[in-house]
């Protein structure tokens, strides 16, 4: 039996899809509201096939609680913050996790970290841990990474290849058969460090490859330049590939991951702390952008401008770090407000000035902001005519519209 803990974004789906796929499988949270509604026979969470995925899971004989259970394989999946002020990771939630684990579990126990540390953490904080209270256990620790992108983790789950790090190469090919349980991508087996390290690294190449496209478009912005134009050309050479500008970068990885890097080596890690400074100055840019075409347009009152979308990306309803959040804070440390906010998958009131209905929000703006490429804007964009807007991803064909 595998015993997932920590069933947010990542440990839900795998729990979820382990079940599926004929693994016996026990999901435990602490948080009992989470528990009591999976038991209810709900998910917790928007995501595309989760909900088939869950139905299949429940058929399967998934089964969710609060308590750790006593078996031979743990996957561990919860969050692992960064500390804001000196960038390093806080595996304070890991920690906490494996000491729960290590109170239950038998010798020989296998405990995979799914949760993303910087390289490193496994062997100085973990390892420590497990050594300190088990002289009598043998436990063996494996760090397997996810990969899966939300919008399309069910697919990714299944599709994408997957890296799992061990210094004990049987328990590597037993955990690798695990994951194949489902996983029909290749599986890498290597060691921990090496794991550790590729999974920060796959978001800092995305993270600065998009501070590279912002520098671009601020550049462009300058010059009275096309820097979407500009990239679609670029990208039509065999060996470039540059990602989208956008209003800044949110989620719990590429916007968090590549500052571990910088916290641990910060004498090192020069391009990627000003690329993560580059994403991170984006909302601003906007919040500038918004009074500059205020000023062009005459728009005097900033009641009449609202931003569309709240969540960090499309068609999603996840508001980690998002980029909206983020101009909506630094509007209040310029000591403004009045911005109004409107997304289709935030249904509880969490801003000020916060709108449930499109049109209504409509009604109430002249100018629009798109701050998130939902699907539902992209449909709707007829009802934008006659308004002011500032699209900050270049989805409307309208030749008066502003860019970033
Ligand atoms: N963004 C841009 N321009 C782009 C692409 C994205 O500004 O061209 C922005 C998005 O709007 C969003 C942010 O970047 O705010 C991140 O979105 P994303 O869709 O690129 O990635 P995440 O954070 O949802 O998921 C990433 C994925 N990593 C990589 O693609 C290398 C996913 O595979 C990982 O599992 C996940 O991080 C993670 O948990 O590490």
């Amino acid at each position: 039996m595998v015993n997932v803990i920590g069933l947010g974004y990542i440990g839900l789906p795998t729990a979820l899809m382990l079940a599926a796929h004929g693994v016996e499988v026990v999901g435990t949270d602490y948080n009992e509201e989470v528990v009591k509604k999976l038991n209810g026979g709900e998910t917790t969470f928007k995501e595309e096939g989760l909900d088939e995925l869950f139905f299949k899971a429940v058929e399967g004989g998934v089964k969710f609680s609060t308590e750790y259970q006593v078996t031979d394989t743990y996957i561990v999946s919860v969050p692992t913050p960064y500390d804001k002020f000196t960038k390093k990771v806080d595996a304070k939630y890991v920690i906490n996790a494996v000491e729960s684990v290590l109170a239950v579990c038998p010798s020989e126990a296998t405990i995979v970290i799914e949760s993303t540390v910087s390289p490193g953490t496994i062997n100085r904080f973990i390892k420590p841990v497990v050594d300190e209270q088990n002289i009598n256990k043998k436990i063996h620790l494996v760090h397997a990474p996810e990969r899966i992108i939300p919008g399309n983790m069910v697919y990714e789950l299944l599709y994408n290849n997957r890296t799992i790090g061990t210094e004990d190469r049987m328990v590597g090919e037993k955990i690798k058969a695990l994951y194949a349980s489902f996983c029909q991508g290749e599986i890498v087996v290597t060691d921990i460090r090496t794991a550790e390290m590729t999974k920060v690294v796959e978001n800092t190449y995305r993270a600065v490859n998009i501070a590279f496209a912002n520098e671009l478009a601020k550049i462009c912005r300058y010059d009275n330049m096309d820097v979407y134009e500009i990239i679609k050309i670029c990208n039509m050479h065999p060996r470039v590939n540059i990602l989208q500008p956008g209003p800044g970068v949110g989620g719990h990885c590429i916007s968090v991951d590549p500052w571990f890097l910088v916290g641990d080596y910060p004498s090192l890690a020069k391009v990627i702390d000003e690329a993560m400074k580059t994403n991170d100055g984006m909302p601003d840019f906007v919040l500038n952008r918004i009074y500059e075409i205020m000023k062009d347009t005459g728009l005097t009152d900033v009641k009449r401008v609202g931003l569309y979308g709240l969540t960090y990306k499309e068609n999603v309803d996840d508001m980690r770090e998002s980029p909206t959040m983020q101009l909506l804070e630094s509007q209040e440390r310029h000591l403004a407000t009045g911005l109004k906010v409107y997304d289709p998958y935030i249904t509880k009131d969490v801003v000020e000035n916060q709108y449930h209905d499109l049109d209504v929000f409509l009604r109430d703006i002249d100018m629009v902001v798109i701050m998130v490429k939902h699907d539902e804007i992209r449909n709707n964009s007829f009802k934008l005519e006659g308004k002011i807007v500032l699209d900050c991803h270049n989805i409307i064909q309208r030749q008066d519209v502003y860019h970033i």
